[in-house]
């Protein structure tokens, strides 16, 4: 193939992927590319984690958000990571954080530009980002995610690129990389107004005399396969679009929405699948992350415009984006996460935010990251920069985990990322708690009659009975020796039933 790296001087630069990771010093802090499975370094942290295994060592590994096998799976195996952030999802990875070996740094996504900035995490010693091209000029063509690249580039004593082959070219021009940011007081506003609007620049600009390393890849990016939505997922697309309709009656919404932000997995994409089958056009999207069903949404014309910092396709859906690119080159523009997940962009526009969770209280707080209140599970990803800020914040979850014997509704959460002062709407396929100006024990009904599974119903209204006649606190009743005996049930017999303690 021809070559993609045209500026002389990187050119000079390349070399095989274990040399450059021999650049890379024991106890360094690496910031990598990489979101949701796209734009990650196909090769340089193999060639680390091989040279781990020959002589143990440990970096600190930064990314945008989750990566691969390739990247966290390889590194976390042979214990080659002392801190991680801002997110991850990978099993390796998850077990060295639960067993105490990784310290884990859970963060909003859009902060982490900030926190580098202020140095927070120390220096950034080596930034390894990969992109589909380097022009003759030196600037980079951005891969399939932008993530936190910009930070890194700037951030870094020394750059390594990744030029992956794979990446398709015509990709060029989607990138929108805003370099009008900065730390208080000299934040101006971010002038965006609408979803598709254009404020920055196509290529990520690069400290030519920082790159140590160039390395050619070719391979894709990870590409996990979606299922199709089962009952559970598709009860709770139905709850929403219901939900949808009542407040377009209401006037609370336009017929086009607003711009939707969607997490990943299958829940959120049984939610898009269900839009672009009801009466919508013309929606937009302000969000992280573009999955299959976005693109299916902008082909049908649902969707006009995508605003994302990454993709996370199917092989399925990597071939369709391949198939068609002309279609989509202008349908979607990819920021960085520190724009794409901005707070202020995100009230403004008025964003509905659809992320799942892993259990709610019956006062409206959610957990969605800590595995019975102590083990990690990713973290918390964007779904608090956005349901802080939208208009519309849903959370959605199953009622039931682990074949019944889990409540996603509990007395009390074992942790709590998104409070009850933020989260506007829970949904179960048991129904939707709309809850909105309601006070905390209207929540608490509200939620176990709509959201609760009937298996769990009683048991809750029961405790809520309870704590409202223990003569405490009536603003939250509580009781306080009873309120995560669930979890507590859970954890030494196996499921959360067995009726009261
Ligand atoms: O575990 O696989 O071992 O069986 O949690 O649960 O039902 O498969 O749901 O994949 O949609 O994940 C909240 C984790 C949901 C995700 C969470 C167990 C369950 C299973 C996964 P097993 P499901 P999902 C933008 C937004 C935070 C980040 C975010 C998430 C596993 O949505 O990470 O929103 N959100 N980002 O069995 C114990 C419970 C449980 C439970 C589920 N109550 N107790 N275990 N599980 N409920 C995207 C980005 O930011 C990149």
């Amino acid at each position: 193939a021809k070559s993609r790296i045209n500026n002389p001087l990187l050119a000079t630069r390349i070399m095989s992927a274990a040399q450059a990771a021999a650049l890379i010093k024991p106890g360094a802090t690496v910031g990598m590319s990489g979101f949701t499975g796209s734009g990650y370094p196909k090769a340089v942290p193999a060639a680390l984690a091989e040279r781990m295994k020959a002589s143990p060592f440990k970096i600190n590994v930064l990314t945008g958000a989750s990566t691969a096998p390739e990247l966290d799976g390889l590194l976390a195996a042979v214990d080659g990571i002392a801190t991680r952030l801002p997110f991850q999802s990978d099993p390796i990875c998850r077990q060295r954080i639960n067993d105490g070996h990784i310290d884990y740094i859970d963060c909003h996504l859009s902060e982490v530009s900030q926190y580098v900035w202020s140095g927070f995490f120390g220096k950034l010693n080596v930034a390894v980002i990969e992109v589909s091209a380097i022009r003759e000029d030196g600037l980079l063509i951005p891969s399939s995610s932008i993530g936190n690249n910009k930070t890194w580039l700037e951030q870094a004593e020394h750059i390594i690129l990744e030029v992956n082959y794979q990446q398709n070219l015509r990709m060029e021009g989607m990138h929108d990389i805003y370099y009008g940011t900065a730390l208080p007081p000299q934040r101006k506003p971010i002038m965006l107004t609408e979803a598709g609007q254009r404020i920055g620049e196509q290529y990520l600009r690069c400290d030519l005399n920082k790159v140590i390393a160039v390395v050619e890849t070719d391979s894709a990016d990870r590409n996990t396969a979606f299922k199709a939505p089962d009952d559970d997922s598709r009860r709770i697309a139905e709850h929403i679009l219901n939900f949808f309709e009542r407040e377009i009656e209401a006037g609370r919404l336009p017929k086009t929405l607003l711009p939707i932000q969607s997490g990943v997995g299958n829940i959120p994409n049984a939610v898009l699948e269900a839009l672009d089958s009801g009466p919508y056009k013309n929606l937009s999207a302000y969000t992280e992350v573009i999955q299959d069903g976005m693109l299916t949404m902008l082909k049908s014309g649902t969707l006009t415009m995508a605003s994302a910092t990454a993709f996370s396709l199917s092989p399925a859906g990597i071939a369709e984006f391949n198939a068609n690119i002309e279609l989509y080159r202008d349908k979607i523009i990819l920021r960085q996460q520190d724009i794409s997940n901005h707070p202020e962009v995100a009230r403004r526009l008025g964003v509905i935010a659809t992320n799942g969770m892993i259990e709610a209280d019956i006062y409206g707080n959610v957990n969605s990251t800590h595995i019975m209140g102590t083990r990690m599970m990713n973290g918390i990803g964007g779904s608090g920069d956005f349901a802080r800020n939208g208009y519309l914040s849903i959370f959605m979850s199953p009622s039931t985990a682990k074949q019944g014997h889990i409540s996603a509704i509990v007395p009390m959460v074992s942790h709590v990322d998104n409070t009850e002062h933020d989260v506007k709407v829970i949904v179960t396929e048991q129904g939707l708690a709309d809850l909105r100006g309601l006070s905390p024990r209207q929540r608490a009904l509200t939620i176990i009659d709509n959201c609760a599974h009937p298996d769990f119903r009683e048991a809750l209204h029961d405790y809520f009975a309870r704590a409202c006649a223990s003569g405490r606190g009536m603003h939250t009743p509580h009781l306080l020796n009873e309120a995560l005996s669930w979890h507590e049930r859970y954890e030494s017999s196996g499921s959360m039933r067995s009726g009261r303690k």
